[in-house]
């Protein structure tokens, strides 16, 4: 059986290397681009790059400037080619790269972008610059994967900066393209998230889930509650290995990031055009905080702890006037340093024992007239609500959320499976997709026994490039509230930054694919074999990739 499979495999690739070879004789267009453009097809001769290449803008507004210098600077980092910015003088070809903001043209959406390359000249039109940046991220792709380099003198003597003549229409099928990185659980540098934010923009992804809060420690200060960082961003110890060893480091551990760091990553992503989603959590996951400030817990005298463990603990805010007002305070923040229409406000793994055991919160519940301690969790999820809406903001939440009624305007975030998003989306709210089984990049990826050790769980990258976002029991009407799905890193086992990257990719790379491409363009063996030359790009920018998927067939090394 086993044998036969593979045999099936094997032959399926080489049917597939004998299409792309057959194709290249009658001029295929490079297939190479992740995620894979709607439409492309072939021209004829080439472009190359040469020293009076110039990149001619259709306007000198602020948002094309910057993208101009965008690819300029990538140019000249691999290259050492100059490529003046002017705006204008688009009439005579002359080698130059065009980046053209056309309102007059059907585009499908905003984000959509038509990328012609000729001998003469490359153009780019969008009907916004962010359409424009994705077409230099394709751009990016077509042209030799040396162009990742940032030393010139790295780049092999041979290499020459041509591009074959091609013209692509495209646009991504869902509009929330996201990934999640758990900056609590362990905490990672500014550059590393700028990284990371680099490398989901390449991808042509749009969000970026920070997980800034948990029970092992708070990630961003917060100028009104200095013990917030003084107290709530460390804990005493870390668990070591497994969940079940029991065994600790007694190193004292954590970090934060301060307001002018978040303000520098948040600038950093909207010039790739990244909106950063910031995530609080309440009313659970919140010992951290309460360790500082045991005031806005249930239990009088408590001695809260910054947890030194995962899981789910007991702890949580207690609904108070003065717990609301903290949280407002903290919310009010953060919405100066986050610009996100959404705030992710959790609402996930909520234990209600104190809740059950506290006179407060009974009588909260007995005030507003509410059932049980689920509703109370309703209560103080639309309580908030309100209050960011009045700031025209929305927020995300886990989908607990949905357990004693749904909060008015909330978008679901699903991760237990996608029952919780079927729910939502019936209920007309959006949805945005992270089921565990395939978007947790947290689990294995390969044969746990030769895996570094991972929460568990088994989410290999063939499944998670079969996973489509909107389940069959969302028909028509109700499919539009699927905003899009996003893929989570959790951290409980991920202490570096090299095991993140191992984690998340290429793991994001077949998500990516899944958000942008249409569901009938894609196929698992074709991309396998793109992956190839996007692995010699990941492998120039220093990504710490698994790499299972790499030239063979996985478990035939
Ligand atoms: C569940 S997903 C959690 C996280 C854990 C994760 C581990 C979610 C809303 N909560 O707190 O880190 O599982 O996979």
């Amino acid at each position: 059986m086993k044998t036969a499979c593979i045999k099936l495999i094997l032959s399926l690739f080489a049917v597939s290397c004998f299409t792309t070879l057959s194709f290249a004789m009658q001029k295929a267009p490079q297939q190479r681009v992740i995620p894979k453009p709607v439409s492309m097809e072939a021209g004829e001769g080439h472009f190359e790059l040469n020293r009076n290449t110039k990149i001619r803008i259709s306007a000198s507004e602020k948002a094309l400037t910057e993208l101009a210098d965008y690819l300029s600077d990538l140019i000249y980092a691999a290259t050492w080619v100059e490529t003046p910015v002017e705006t204008g003088g688009f009439n005579a070809p002359d080698s130059s790269i065009h980046l053209i903001v056309d309102e007059s043209t059907d585009f499908e959406n905003n984000e959509a972008y038509a990328l012609s390359v000729a001998p003469d000249g490359i153009t780019i039109k969008a009907p916004t610059s962010t359409g424009i940046f994705y077409g230099v991220q394709t751009l990016r792709q077509l042209l030799p994967v040396e162009i990742e380099h940032s030393d010139p003198s790295l780049v092999p003597q041979d290499v020459k900066w041509t591009v074959d003549a091609v013209e692509i229409r495209d646009y991504p099928r869902f509009q929330y393209r996201g990934l999640h990185l758990d900056v609590a659980r362990h905490f990672f540098p500014v550059e590393f998230v700028k990284k990371y934010i680099d490398l989901l923009a390449m991808h042509k992804m749009n969000r970026f889930h920070w997980h800034l809060t948990e029970d092992q420690g708070w990630r961003i200060e917060i100028k009104k509650y200095p013990k917030l960082t003084e107290v709530s961003a460390w804990r005493n110890s870390t668990l070591i290995g497994h969940y079940t060893s029991g065994e600790y480091d007694n190193i004292r551990y954590g970090g934060y990031y301060t307001q002018e760091e978040i303000r520098e990553v948040v600038e950093y992503a909207r010039k790739r055009h990244v909106t950063v989603v910031p995530e609080i959590e309440m009313p659970g996951h919140s010992s951290a905080v309460l360790a500082a400030y045991p005031d806005f817990g249930c239990i009088d005298g408590k001695d809260y702890k910054v947890q030194t463990t995962w899981g789910v603990f007991e702890d949580i805010f207690c609904p108070k006037e003065e717990t609301f007002r903290f949280l407002e305070d903290v919310l009010t923040e953060v919405m100066e340093l986050f610009p996100s229409k959404y705030i992710h406000i959790g609402g996930d793994e909520a234990p209600k024992k104190q809740w059950e055991e506290s006179e407060q919160a009974q009588s909260v519940i007995q005030r507003e007239d509410l059932k049980d301690e689920h509703e109370l969790q309703s209560y103080f999820i639309s309580r908030i609500e309100k209050f960011l809406n009045s700031h025209g903001r929305q927020i995300i939440g886990w989908d607990e959320i949905l357990e004693g009624g749904l909060a008015p305007q909330a978008t679901v975030m699903s991760w237990r499976g996608e029952e919780g998003g079927i729910e939502a989306a019936k209920m007309n709210h959006d949805v945005i997709m992270t089921p565990g089984g395939t978007n947790y990049f947290d689990h294995y990826q390969a044969n746990p026994e030769t895996e570094p050790l991972a929460i568990g769980g088994f989410t290999p990258l063939e499944d998670v490039y079969h996973y489509e976002p909107v389940p069959h029991e969302l028909s028509g009407e109700k499919a539009k509230y699927v905003l899009g799905a996003q893929g989570n890193v959790w951290t409980e086992y991920m202490h570096t930054t090299d095991k993140v990257e191992y984690m998340a990719y290429p793991r994001a790379v077949a998500l990516s694919e899944v958000l942008w491409t249409p569901a009938d363009n894609k196929n698992w063996m074709e991309f396998w074999g793109r992956l190839q030359t996007h692995f010699k790009r990941l492998d120039i920018l220093e990504v710490n990739y698994a790499d299972h998927y790499k030239g063979h067939i996985p478990g035939q090394k």
